[in-house]
């Protein structure tokens, strides 16, 4: 027998393919721009519809030396420095999403990172704006 909020009670094969998948954990970030907009409840709801589970999730104020942490492999980009001021300027809802395939469904689910490369139907697809105010 093999539980998934996704699948529910599943048996025989199937469970045993599931029980082979790995489970994952992936960070996710409602940036300033998603809580300002009043979004949060709105884009937790989606991950949460997934079948995926909320394994953590609180409102935080990301300070300089997180940011700089956070977003390292962007240090030197010329989006960097706007970047780190945008994602310290009000707090985030940070969360960690938990399941099987949890970093796959986490990215379909949002989209890509530009707004206008997301399908409708996607976080950013329906509710971007532009890349630096992708939610
Ligand atoms: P994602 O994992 O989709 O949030 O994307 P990245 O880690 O690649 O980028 C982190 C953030 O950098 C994005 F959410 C927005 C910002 N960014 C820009 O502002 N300009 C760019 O050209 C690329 C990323």
């Amino acid at each position: 027998m093999f539980f998934t909020p996704r699948l529910g009670w599943q048996t025989g094969t199937t469970a045993e393919r599931l029980m082979k998948m790995a489970v994952e954990r992936t960070l996710v970030l409602v940036k300033p721009d998603g809580v300002q907009r009043g979004l949060a409840g709105e884009i937790v709801g989606r991950l949460e519809r997934t079948g995926l589970r909320i394994a953590g999730m609180k409102l935080l104020q990301i300070s300089d030396g997180l940011a700089a942490r956070h977003y390292a492999e962007h240090k030197g980009k010329t989006f960097y420095p706007g970047l780190v001021k945008f994602i310290t300027s009000s707090p985030v809802v940070a969360l960690v999403m938990e399941g099987p395939d949890a970093v796959k469904i986490v990215r379909k689910t949002m989209g890509p990172t530009r707004p206008s490369d997301a399908a409708p139907g996607t976080i950013r697809g329906d509710l971007g704006v532009d890349v630096g105010r992708n939610l």
